[in-house]
């Protein structure tokens, strides 16, 4: 391709809203271009490499057994108001009307719809287990998208939905899926890990695994074991219980008990611990949360933090949420800094590492006052005790028990869930089993974030001058730059290289620009293609130059058969 001819509008400079090192390396390098809030148009740069991201994608689902469908964006309303899900989702689900006024959704996702299908295409388990995936575009009105492609509201998912006949066939499912992942997302080029996930809303006979993309611009926190390869979202991480870490357990020779202390507007734990010279795992923080509407008051250690989702599956709530300010004070008589577990007349669930402890400070539900040497279980009610806490750095692996945890930053690139009936049993899809008995399908569902996986890229594939694609995503294979296209020895020799290049089946990009050669050699950093062959002045004595993108040193001069030769290395023909 001539570079003179392709639309590449390359920039100095990124947009200051540009945030994420991705965001402002995609507007610079001229991949793609904002067109509304989270909706992007993909330049020619751009698609090349989302389509680089769709083979790679197709060739694994493929391989996997999966099948290609294409589905509609245009959802009707009456599908999720039979599954249930029309009401569950606020504005971030698209809602419009046709010209006979019949409402419509644009499909965020596609269970609805591919349940609704199979509903009508597949009757008996003969024609079991079944995988079915697409490469389509999904809407999410998000109320803040962000970081370019890594949170839009227009984006391209690849979600594939499998239906067995038995749970032990939905796990073979489960396994091809994740398996496929592995080989997508190594093939690619990421640095990621599969952890365990929540499975959050979508619901399901458990079994969820997300894959995360190892990036500081992540939104999401995953343990990581430093000795096994346990990895879990933040979410859900477990640690090593400590086996009665602090002190006595209570019925033991319990403390002096009870005594009031005056603790003027002093409610953080952090500056409790630092004005009481107290160390802030001797406190016992209270949470007052409503699950579902009722209040219950939630203990963890003053060096821990609530983790809700442990909360929500201990309490098997819908909804848990911290209680606003006059909910505190009707149930404690104080405000939240001075909130205590002694006497209080709604539920008590302590995190272990509460029951485990002899004794505590606690606010005394009165402005301005705590309580020292509380012994929880004596001196207050314990309801319910179990793990409601996040996992912490340097908590021990609760796999092997020997490793540390580490907290990583990950983008979710990739995530897969086990269903079991949960749609097919509201939409009625059915197939008749080996006896004849209509069963429900059970059902899993994978997806991936196609263009997240860009931005996933680009966050670990660049250096201070720009790109550096992996060699399987690059949108060129090879860069072929003339330093002076009017010298007639060099942009000869410069065609002729390309022409060969292409004729071996190498995409070749041509800066037959007439540009200075400094602005063509950042360019071509920038736009990162894996090598690059120069052309300049050795031109007359048939030798260029080659260099990696991303490598260190000067570049290699070289015969252009060595040079080509380096080309074919690189890619392995
Ligand atoms: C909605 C809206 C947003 C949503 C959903 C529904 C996320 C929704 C979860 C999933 C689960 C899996 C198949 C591919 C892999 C992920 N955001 N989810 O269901 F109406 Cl507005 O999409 N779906």
């Amino acid at each position: 391709m001539r570079q003179s001819k392709l639309l590449l509008p390359t920039l100095r400079e990124a947009p200051a809203e540009a945030e994420a090192a991705s965001h402002r390396l995609m507007l610079r390098a001229g991949l793609i271009r904002q067109l509304a809030a989270g909706i992007y148009t993909y330049l020619p740069l751009g698609r090349k490499v989302l389509r680089k991201l769709e083979t790679i994608i197709r060739e694994e689902m493929d391989r996997a057994g999966a099948q290609e469908v294409l589905m509609p964006a245009m959802q009707p309303a009456e599908l999720w108001k039979e599954s249930g899900r029309y009401g569950v989702y606020g504005p971030e689900l698209i809602r419009l009307q046709d010209r006979h006024e019949r409402e419509f959704a644009l499909g965020p996702t596609h269970e609805e719809v591919i349940t609704s299908l199979i509903r009508d295409e597949i009757s008996s388990y003969r024609q079991l287990p079944a995988i079915f995936y697409q490469i389509q575009t999904k809407f999410r009105d998000e109320r803040r998208p962000r970081y370019g492609l890594l949170r839009g509201r227009e984006f391209l998912m690849k979600d594939a939905y499998s239906f067995d006949a038995d749970l032990e066939s939905l796990d073979r499912s489960y396994r091809a899926m994740y398996d496929a992942y592995h080989h997508i997302f190594e093939r690619v080029g990421l640095t990621f890990r599969a952890v365990e996930a929540d499975a959050g809303s979508i619901g399901g006979e458990g079994g969820t695994h997300e894959f995360m993309a190892l990036a500081d611009i992540g939104e999401d926190t995953i343990a990581v074991c430093d000795s096994c390869g346990y990895a879990a979202n933040l979410e859900k991480a477990e640690y090593a219980r400590s086996a009665g870490s602090s002190g006595v357990h209570p019925d033991e020779a319990a403390g002096a008990g009870p005594s009031r202390l005056h603790t003027p507007d002093l409610r953080k734990i952090a500056e409790l611990s630092d004005a009481l010279g107290i160390p802030a795992s001797d406190f016992i923080k209270t949470m007052i949360y409503k699950a579902d509407g009722k209040p219950v008051a939630v203990l963890v250690r003053g060096d821990h933090e609530v983790n809700e989702i442990k909360l929500r599956h201990t309490l098997a709530a819908a909804e848990v949420e911290l209680a606003d300010d006059e909910t505190v004070a009707r149930v404690t008589g104080a405000q939240a800094g001075f909130a205590g577990p002694v006497g209080l007349d709604v539920p008590i669930v302590v995190d272990e590492a509460v029951a485990l402890m002899k004794e505590g400070v606690v606010g005394a539900n009165e402005r301005d006052f705590h309580l020292t040497g509380i012994r929880p279980g004596i001196d207050f009610r314990i309801d319910y005790q179990g793990d409601l806490r996040e996992a912490m750095e340097g908590d021990g692996c609760p796999r092997c028990q020997e490793g540390k945890l580490g907290f990583r930053r990950g983008i979710e690139i990739g995530h897969v869930f086990k269903l079991g009936t949960k749609y097919s049993e509201s939409l009625g899809a059915q197939f008749a089993d080996m006896s004849g008995v209509n069963q429900p399908f059970i059902m899993g569902c994978y997806g991936i974030g196609v263009s997240r996986l860009l931005s996933a890229a680009l966050e670990q594939h660049h250096d201070g001058d720009g790109i550096v694609w992996p060699p399987a995503i690059a949108p060129y294979d090879v860069h072929v730059v003339p330093v002076s296209i009017k010298d007639e020895t060099q942009s000869v020799l410069a065609e002729e290289i390309s022409r060969r290049l292409e004729a071996e089946g190498f995409e070749t990009l041509l800066d037959d620009r007439d540009e200075r050669p400094g602005v063509k050699f950042k360019d071509a950093d920038l736009i990162g293609i894996p090598i690059r062959i120069v052309v300049g002045k050795l031109a007359a004595e048939g030798k260029v130059e080659w260099k990696r993108r991303g490598a260190t040193g000067v570049a290699a001069v070289a015969t252009v058969e060595e040079a080509l030769a380096a080309v074919r290395g690189l890619y392995g023909r």
